[in-house]
């Protein structure tokens, strides 16, 4: 009998939709109902490219912006082997955060296309299901003030969410938007649900290529 390969969950939204909070729950549930699962972030700052993205985040350092985005997108594939190796061993990963945060947030500069944000990320493994959570701007005030780290403010969160909408058009992607404002149980819920279909579904499917 061949393993029944793991699937890719991730968590997309703009900060303060609860994305850090609903990852854990969501590998914690997956893992209480017997179901093996992992959590990934991006980006993965523990690395060496990692480590140069975290210091230009903290406003330690600066980078070109075309340079800080292929960095983005080379830290997601310094990590495909050891996801593929995951997903192999029947590991469903739950990703917080992905190419669509590395395409909204540099195409949200200007003069960067969504075309040239996306390419370096063909063919990086396919999600299986991507939940864009929710909030809008005056339930993610009244959460409390953005932190100080570089793309913190509001402006640039709204220039964001829109790229989000334009990226969450694409039919190819299994998006789902998930009302994010609710209590953390009652989104939980519903994202412990589409994890489930999208775990049952993807066992016995290869994985895919993105934007490919
Ligand atoms: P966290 O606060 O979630 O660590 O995010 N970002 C993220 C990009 O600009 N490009 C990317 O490819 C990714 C994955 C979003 C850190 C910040 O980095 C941004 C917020």
């Amino acid at each position: 009998m061949t393993c029944r390969r793991g699937a890719i969950i991730v968590l997309e939204g703009v900060d303060k939709a609860g994305k850090t909070t609903q990852c854990k729950k969501l590998v914690q549930t997956l893992q209480d109902n017997g179901v093996p699962a992992e959590m990934f972030r991006f980006p993965e700052r523990t690395t060496k490219i990692g480590q140069l993205i975290s210091s230009y985040l903290e406003n330690k350092n600066n980078l070109e912006d075309h340079t800080v985005h292929l960095l983005f997108s080379a830290n997601r594939w310094e990590l495909v082997p050891l996801m593929k190796e995951k997903l192999e061993q029947g590991i469903s990963l739950v990703v917080d955060r992905y190419a669509f945060s590395g395409v909204a947030f540099t195409s949200a500069k200007p003069g960067f296309s969504l075309d040239w944000c996306m390419n370096p990320d063909v063919g990086l493994p396919k999600p299986d299901l991507v939940m864009f959570l929710k909030v809008n701007p005056s339930e993610a005030a009244r959460r409390g003030q953005y932190g100080t780290e570089r793309y913190e403010t509001s402006a640039f969160q709204n220039a964001v969410q829109q790229r989000f909408e334009k990226l969450m058009k694409d039919p190819t992607i299994n998006w789902q938007v998930i009302d994010a404002a609710r209590n953390i149980e009652d989104v939980h819920t519903d994202i412990m649900n589409h994890s489930v279909n999208a775990i049952n579904k993807a066992a016995n499917t290869p994985i895919g290529e993105l934007w490919k």
